[in-house]
């Protein structure tokens, strides 16, 4: 198959799902030619069956907001005229879904299959805004296949838009050989636990809706009971709010902000619990990651995260903004080492449902339903 992947480049979670799905199939011998407006970071290698067309945006002085989803839309017919893909695969249903179907219409390709993943917020805090409503609904309505990446966001997106055609459910999925093969690089629990401390970690890209403030109040109170550190992965407007707020809580030695980081295994290798109290998570990819190494989850009991943590199992899920309760379920785990340690290998287990060789079955069928369709409609 050729296959186009429209998404997002940058480290939120559906330009990672976006770049998995790409590698995963170019491994499998398909084609998969990538659209966005820079190089999704996670395919800076090369890789043969892997191309990536980068978005030309014009500036013009009277387009004071120069309109990229034309731009995407120009690119995504380039492409598909220059190398005859089988399907665009939009991920995130703004605007990539909606520049997909134009695409579709200008090459008047009746063929082309449109395929859209509903990845969280496209439905959930877009969805709600008015000002997309119209074209969320109808970009869905329009596509050939649609999947989104939980239960919880099928239902949603069912119920919010009034929608009466199938959304097919495919979890998000890790390679557990990758996240769990020993690891040997620079990142060692000893560069920030210099005395032996447990490490809680969080990665987000720092949205309202990750709620990283309240990750600092739960480290701030398992701090209390316990010599511990925090590690900060990523990048987002609450960035400073969180350093100031590190900064009144006294806490600056034993936070640590890293950034934006390519290959979060190699942080998550070197920690002992993962936070994630976020207000909403429709699927909670980066929980999933975390799993994927060992490492247990506390968070919200929210969208889809309980489709991913197991409470009591592999991680504790609670109302979002219980606080203390998260906090008091980190310091359960944190004090016994054999209860640890347990909630590790469950962790781990649990991530290998999502496996990329259970999951990518699921997409290479759908892809192929998607395409007998198109026959059947010829
Ligand atoms: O919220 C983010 O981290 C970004 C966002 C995205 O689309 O890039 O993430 C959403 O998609 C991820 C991948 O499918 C999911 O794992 C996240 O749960 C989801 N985020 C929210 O629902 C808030």
């Amino acid at each position: 198959m050729k296959i186009g992947m429209i998404c997002y480049p940058t480290h939120g979670g559906s330009g990672v799902v976006a770049s998995e799905l790409g590698l995963a199939l170019a491994q499998r011998g398909h084609e998969v030619h990538f659209v966005s407006y820079a190089i999704p970071f996670r395919l800076r290698e090369f890789h043969p069956r892997i191309f990536v067309h980068e978005v030309d945006m014009a500036t013009y002085p009277l387009l004071k907001h120069p309109p990229y989803e034309l731009g995407l839309t120009n690119k995504i017919v380039n492409v598909v005229s220059e190398y005859g893909l089988d399907i665009i695969h939009a991920h995130y249903a703004v605007p990539h879904a909606t520049s997909a179907y134009l695409a579709k219409h200008i090459l008047n390709l009746p063929n082309l299959r449109v395929v859209t993943t509903l990845h969280g917020t496209d439905i959930t805090l877009l969805g709600a805004d008015k000002s997309f409503f119209s074209v969320i609904k109808f970009s869905i309505e329009q596509s050939d296949g649609v999947t989104a990446v939980s239960d919880y966001l099928v239902q949603r997106t069912l119920e919010e838009f009034n929608i009466k055609r199938e959304i097919r459910r495919i979890y998000n999925f890790i390679d557990a050989e990758k996240s769990q093969a020993p690891y040997d690089g620079p990142c060692r629990k000893e560069l920030y636990a210099t005395k032996g401390e447990k490490v809680l970690m969080h990665a987000s890209n720092f949205r309202p809706v990750k709620r990283v403030s309240d990750v600092v109040r739960i480290f701030a109170r398992v701090r209390e009971q316990m010599p511990c550190k925090l590690l900060l992965v990523g990048e987002g407007p609450e960035r400073l709010f969180t350093q100031q707020l590190v900064k009144e809580l006294k806490l600056r030695d034993d936070v640590f902000f890293l950034g934006e980081v390519d290959h979060i295994e190699q942080i998550l290798q070197c920690s002992d619990l993962f936070i994630l109290p976020s207000e909403q998570e429709s699927f909670g990819l980066a929980a999933l990651e975390a799993m994927s190494c060992g490492v247990p989850v506390i968070g919200a009991r929210i969208g889809g995260l309980p489709e991913v943590v197991v409470h009591g199992e592999n991680g504790f899920l609670f109302p979002v903004g219980e606080t203390s309760e998260m906090a008091e379920a980190a310091l359960q785990l944190l004090k016994d080492d054999t209860k640890l340690q347990a909630f590790r290998q469950r962790a781990r287990a649990r991530a290998q449902v999502f496996d990329v060789e259970r999951i990518m079955p699921e997409w290479e069928a759908f892809y192929n339903e998607v395409l007998e369709r198109r026959a059947i409609s010829l």
